[in-house]
């Protein structure tokens, strides 16, 4: 079928995505990229077309959105959005983070839960698709404000999840702390001990490398990438956004395997140190946004480098871009910088960090582009781990689970090079990563009929 037909019927998928789904734009703009990938497979194999699977996967099996309201230090009462959506359930019980942000919205939502579903199908583990959240803002509150309000907000959700049903587990604004209270208020409330949330502390069911593996397995998924092409992350300049989770790790595996990291960023602005930010610089890092919860300016206080306040790191020349901070945070303009430098491998932690436009960019200079659903798997791959632990009632050792985590990410690039390989040898990873991801998915829901 010709092209233009193509763009025909994503228009017309779209138009109808849209009208269903108003004012959505992220999820609009995260099934769209699905949606022009997907039509000319389904189109191929019309078993798919006939079930409207890409229809029913692109709208939710179930939207909880909830009050919580708490009290804070001052005695005043906060009223906040609480949300979870589940996706898809078709592999697995439902399975993904939790954001709290003050931007959060439900279509931001629901294009991390749609993300979710094939990214999780993408680990090769039984996980479905979901994401939670709510406009809470963690930034400034204390620690018994955090914990009320995680109090207050599982209250709620506790009713709708269960280790069989619904697992969620950290994202932007939730992480080990977060993970603690909630867990907490829903052992109270169900008078059980069960791995309902993952994420949790090593003590109390959590597993080795969770807090590592969004990182390690972004930079694992760029040094796959640059072995087609006989290279490695030895030597290479990397910059990467943000300064939290993902962040951290990715900066630990990239100086692991040999390379210089030379930003770090966060909502204020980025740090820029051409020495590389090294084990005793990224402790201290560490120990600055998890403990301190300070700003990353700090560093450059702290080692005499430059901060540029109120930038994003894409300026800098490097080799391979890591981005981790947050959803199109590289924009048309930012990615012709990235090329222009020299920048030939973009391994994506975060989720959509790249607008449609960069993408554009990244396709048309034919660099190594891993898209987040494929290069920050790692993460929820370590999650699905932790639940195999907690069913077993046994915890694996580092060297176990990382090993899992290695293969898997490994695993993830051989599905995207099998569905994604072009003609020339080169591997489209959007397409890759979609149809994978997809089939799984798209098979299971045949099989259990039209629910
Ligand atoms: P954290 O909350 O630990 O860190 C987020 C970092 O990104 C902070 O440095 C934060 O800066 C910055 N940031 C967040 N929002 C914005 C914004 N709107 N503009 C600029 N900077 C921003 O989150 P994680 O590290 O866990 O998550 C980072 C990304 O990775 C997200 O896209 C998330 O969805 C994705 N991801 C996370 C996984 C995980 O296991 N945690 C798994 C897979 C993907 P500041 O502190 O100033 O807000
Ligand atoms: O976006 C993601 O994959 C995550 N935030 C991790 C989800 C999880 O369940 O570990």
């Amino acid at each position: 079928m010709a092209n233009n037909a193509y763009d025909q019927m994503v228009n017309d998928f779209m138009a109808k995505i849209i009208a269903k789904n108003q004012g959505e734009v992220e999820f609009h703009q995260a099934v769209l990229e699905v949606a022009e990938t997907l039509i000319p497979f389904i189109e191929e194999n019309p078993k798919y077309k006939a079930a409207k699977i890409l229809e029913r996967i692109a709208e939710p099996e179930r939207v909880i959105l909830f009050r919580v309201a708490w009290v804070d230090d001052k005695g005043e009462v906060q009223i906040n959005k609480g949300y979870r959506i589940e996706m898809n359930s078709a592999i697995g019980p439902y399975k993904g983070g939790l954001r709290f942000h003050p931007t959060v919205t439900l279509g931001m939502l629901k294009f991390l839960a749609f993300e979710q579903v094939l990214k999780n199908s993408l680990t090769t583990l039984p996980m479905g698709g979901g994401k939670g959240g709510s406009d809470f803002d963690p930034k400034g509150k204390s620690d018994n404000e955090v914990m009320r309000f995680c109090q207050s907000f599982m209250t709620e959700l506790f009713r709708h999840i269960g280790p069989n049903t619904d697992v969620p587990a950290g994202d932007i604004g939730v992480g080990g702390r977060e993970i603690g209270f909630l867990f907490g208020q829903y052992k109270r409330l169900r008078n059980e001990f069960t791995g309902v949330l993952t994420g949790k502390g090593r003590e109390w069911g959590g597993s080795l490398i969770r807090p590592e593996a969004t990182g390690y397995g972004e930079v694992y998924f760029a040094e796959e990438m640059l072995k087609t092409r006989g290279d490695s992350m030895k030597g290479k300049i990397c910059t990467v956004s943000g300064s939290g989770n993902v962040a951290q790790y990715a900066t630990q595996k990239a100086t692991m395997l040999g390379a210089k990291v030379v930003t770090l960023s966060d909502s204020g602005g980025f740090i820029y140190d051409p020495d590389g930010i090294d084990a005793d610089k990224l402790a201290f890092v560490m120990h600055l946004k998890n403990v301190k919860r300070g700003r990353i300016t700090e560093y450059a206080e702290k080692y005499g480098v430059e901060y540029f306040p109120g930038l994003r790191p894409w300026g800098i020349k490097c080799d391979v871009a890591l981005p981790s901070a947050t959803q199109n945070e590289i924009n048309e303009e930012e990615a012709k910088t990235l090329i222009a430098n020299g920048c030939f491998v973009v391994s994506e932690g975060a989720n959509m960090p790249s607008t449609p436009e960069a993408i554009a960019v990244y396709q048309d200079a034919e660099i190594l582009y891993g898209l987040g659903k494929a290069a920050n798997a790692g993460g929820v791959a370590v999650s699905g781990l932790e639940m195999s632990q907690n069913s077993l009632r046994l915890s694996w050792t580092r060297e176990e689970v990382d090993g899992r985590l290695q293969v898997i990410m490994k695993d993830i690039h051989a599905a995207c090079v099998k569905y994604g390989k072009r003609d020339d040898g080169s591997v489209d990873y959007i397409k890759g990563a979609n149809i994978a991801g997809f089939v799984k998915v798209a098979d299971a829901m045949l099989a259990q009929g039209v629910v």
